[in-house]
């Protein structure tokens, strides 16, 4: 009996540890489900955090744009640089960062600011010999570019319309239509990725091992050691300014202006007789083209000081809007040289004026004392002084921000979210300025390391 009760009590035992041990693995494996959810979910908080981060530098570009960036535009104003205002912005448990890579002639250079998309070839607009000189682009690609943006269907010699693309697989459709965004190159004939976005491939102005590998890993790099970039960097789909005085006034188009609105302009009687026989002799020598085909050819009838005064005052076209001209005062070498009659000593010329201390970069006149005015007819029809459209590089990251790290943040430095996003601010825009693009670029990964500070060596090398 004894024996048969103390047999029970055993097994009762036995039953009661092994429940103890099951509801002990139970709450061990409730408490480490618990704890993936609860990091996940601090996980997903930061990366919220780090969003609203991003777009908090969004919202000061866009208030930069409409308030700093007045015209005329240059590189030295603070929209475009502005390391103390745009370089790691202490906010919340974080910062956030206004960046993107300048380059130029094989050196990259980070600014801290926007990006001025009137410092890039207009892909709606520029003519066939202005395409040819951007880096990659073959005749193929130039006459596809134009074929894909004009509204008929008749291929240019090398070019190709819907019978082409409707050949691909998947079939499509040419577009017949304005380009809307940069990345819709890639459906152009010829067009290939390695051209589009060069060897930079995550834009972050940095050459990593893969981008110096050659054809071993993506993307093709000719492994020279220097950060080629490709078409990316220099060309636009949204550039556009008014046909307005840096001051809103109303301009004068030199071919159809009366003596009276001449002298508003602010011509003298004796220039208004001048422009006046000026266009007659013109008309009777070729009535094909205006009188003025361009502002410059007031330099046949005024001097360069005269000119540099009354420049911003006329025009040669009507309408509140001009699309596609440059700004000389910010484009980088490789779109200058793409400028008729624009050779390497002419741009080199025209960035060593344009940086000096004090120069008067108001309206083209500055031109002439770079260039003959002849020189300046070739191109004068497509550039400006003015910025009207910028691109905002922004980053939002969790974590202390560069100013207040210690070298204890830095020993525990671990990866924190950040998010990276790409947007387009039209000054423009109607009925009101906006954002006209957007896009999540983090995938791309960062763009600036926050410990090398807001001044980076020239041509960085790193690990990607
Ligand atoms: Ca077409
Ligand atoms: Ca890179
Ligand atoms: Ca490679
Ligand atoms: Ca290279």
């Amino acid at each position: 009996m004894r024996a048969s009760i103390s047999r029970r009590l055993g097994s009762a035992l036995v039953a009661v540890l092994w429940l103890m041990a099951i509801l002990t693995i139970m709450v061990y494996a409730f408490l480490s489900e618990m704890q993936v959810e609860y990091s996940l979910a601090a996980g997903f908080a930061q990366e919220k955090q780090a969003e609203q981060l991003a777009w908090s530098a969004i919202e000061l570009a866009c208030a930069i744009a409409l308030n700093e960036a007045q015209p005329p535009n240059k590189l030295d104003d603070t929209w475009s640089h502005d390391p103390d205002g745009a370089f790691e912005v202490p906010l919340g448990e974080g910062a956030f960062t206004l960046v993107h890579p300048v380059y130029d002639e094989g050196t990259v250079r980070m600014r801290w600011g926007l990006e001025d998309e009137a410092s890039k070839i207009n892909i709606n607009y520029a003519p066939k010999e202005i395409l040819l000189k951007l880096p990659g682009v073959t005749e193929e690609i130039a006459d596809s570019i134009i074929d894909w943006r004009d509204q008929d269907s008749n291929a240019g010699p090398n070019g190709a319309e819907s019978p082409y693309y409707e050949s691909q697989t998947p079939p499509y459709n040419c577009k017949n239509q304005p380009f809307e965004t940069i990345e819709e190159l890639l459906l152009v004939r010829g067009m290939t990725a390695e051209i589009l976005y060069g060897e930079d491939t995550n834009l972050n102005g940095c050459l990593e091992p893969n981008e110096n590998d050659g054809d071993r890993t993506a993307p093709r790099d000719n492994g020279d050691g220097r950060l080629d970039p490709g078409l990316y960097a220099f060309v636009t789909t949204v550039s556009c300014d008014t046909n307005l005085t840096n001051d809103g006034r109303q301009r004068v188009n030199l071919n159809t202006a009366g003596e009276q609105q001449l002298q508003q302009a602010g011509f003298t009687p004796d220039e208004v007789m001048a422009i006046n026989l000026y266009r007659i002799s013109r008309i009777r020598s070729g009535p094909q083209q205006p009188p003025f085909p361009n502002v410059a050819y007031l330099l046949d009838v005024i001097s360069p000081k005269r000119f540099r005064e009354v420049a911003d005052a006329v025009t040669v076209v009507d309408g509140d809007r001009i699309p596609g001209l440059v700004n000389l005062n910010t484009t980088p070498k490789a779109v200058l040289m793409a400028l008729p009659g624009i050779t390497e000593e002419i741009a080199v010329k025209i960035m060593d004026y344009r940086t000096q201390p004090g120069a008067d970069l108001s309206n083209i006149g500055w031109l002439t004392e770079v260039v003959e005015p002849k020189k300046l007819q070739e191109f004068a029809l497509f550039v400006t002084t003015r910025s009207q459209q910028f691109r905002i590089h922004a980053v939002g990251r969790v974590g202390t921000p560069y100013a207040n790290a210690t070298p204890a943040d830095e020993a525990e430095a671990r990866p924190r979210p950040f998010k990276r996003m790409i947007a387009v601010f039209d000054k423009l825009a109607q009925p009101r300025p906006r954002l006209v693009y957007w896009k999540d670029a983090t995938m791309l990964g960062m763009p600036y390391d926050p410990e090398e500070g807001p001044a980076p060596a020239e041509n960085r090398v790193g690990s990607p």
